[in-house]
């Protein structure tokens, strides 16, 4: 399977964040994508490429103009306000407060498109989040271009950031713009499923409204999880969207038996969706030593998974989202691209 990486990718390092009230070093950081690289190279699953640039064009597709050129310029404002350590927001706009007037202070700003605190902002971020989506645009490009499968070995992750906020480790979209690249490109309908522990709550927000992208999300129950505000079983889409949205909330300790019900549910849906394309938001947090979720699966059912999507015989892009057993990163990764394979 073709991979497209950038070491681009290693730019964003976040110092700490935020996580059960104290500061800890970030989850989320540059050695993960180098031991999927590692594993990658070991198994030779195949070509690893570097992306193409596509400009800020498709990311505009997907997000927000103002917020664009937030995270373009958040750095900038950041170090000229005399500081030269990681952005993190201070403050969250709440019910009944004003959401229609951007602050003008980089403190103000950055609570205005920032959802957590445990996302810094750093020199690095526009770069390596930039690369991330050229990855995965790159990825799509060479699917419609015939390829079976293509994987975009990317960070930071996407599937948190909508079209106007960023968080959960996330700043663009990566499988938002893949798949609003795929329809601008000719796919009458791309399915999006977001297999990462956590609720595509970005992803989900960005298609609530449309039909010609189904989405499908298996993640912890956000009655107990991140993001807690959003993926919820009767989230079913709105307007034209409405069925077109699928949440299967998942208990903490899902097993594979349990996981594997949802699963069957949610390719059944694809199926009847009929789509041309499938991005594939690929988590392995659901893994059962990750160190932040409460899911159990065990190494040998990720081969198992890339089987099952690869019944599906729809084109198909993966992008890397989370996964924090950085040692197991590699070969649960790999596992499931060698299972699609395989298949
Ligand atoms: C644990 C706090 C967890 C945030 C979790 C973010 C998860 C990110 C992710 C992504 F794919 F985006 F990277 N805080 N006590 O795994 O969904
Ligand atoms: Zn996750």
């Amino acid at each position: 399977m073709l991979t497209v990486y950038s070491e681009d990718c290693r730019a964003h390092h976040g110092r700490a964040e935020l996580n059960e009230g104290q500061l800890v070093p970030c989850f989320e950081n540059p050695s993960r994508t180098d031991m999927v690289l590692d594993r990658l190279r070991a198994v030779d699953l195949g070509e690893i490429v570097a992306p193409r640039d596509f400009g800020e064009g498709p990311l505009r597709a997907v997000h927000d103009d103002g917020f664009v050129d937030f995270l373009k310029t958040c750095w900038a404002d950041w170090t000229a306000a005399g500081r030269d350590w990681d952005a993190i927001p201070f403050t969250f706009g709440k019910r009944g407060m004003r959401n229609d007037r951007v602050p003008q202070d980089i403190d103000g700003r950055i609570s205005f498109y920032g959802m957590d605190a445990g996302t810094p902002i750093t020199a690095g971020t526009w770069t390596a989040a930039t690369a991330a989506a050229n990855c995965a645009l790159t990825a799509t490009e060479q699917v419609a271009g015939g390829l079976r499968a293509a994987f975009a070995a990317c960070r930071p992750p996407g599937h948190h950031a909508a079209a106007d906020y960023y968080g959960g480790y996330c700043f663009l979209n990566n499988a938002a713009i893949a798949a609003q690249a795929a329809r601008t490109n000719g796919a009458q309908r791309v399915s999006i499923l977001d297999v990462d522990y956590h609720h595509g709550n970005g992803t989900q927000t960005i298609f609530y409204d449309r039909d010609d992208v189904q989405f499908l999300s298996l993640h912890a129950d956000p009655t107990v999880e991140y993001p807690y505000f959003l993926g919820h079983a009767d989230e079913t889409g709105a307007g034209a969207g409405e069925g077109f949205n699928h949440n299967f909330p998942l208990p903490w300790g899902t097993d594979w038996a349990r996981y594997e019900e949802a699963l069957t549910e949610a390719l059944r849906r694809i199926r009847g969706y009929r789509p041309d394309v499938l991005v594939v938001s690929l988590g392995l947090d659901t893994f059962e030593n990750d160190p932040i979720s409460k899911f159990r699966l065990s190494s040998d059912r990720y081969p198992q998974l890339g089987a099952l999507l690869a019944g599906l015989k729809v084109p198909t892009v993966f992008v890397l989202e989370g996964g924090y057993a950085v040692e197991a990163l590699g070969t649960n990764a790999v596992g499931v691209l060698q299972g699609f394979e395989d298949a």
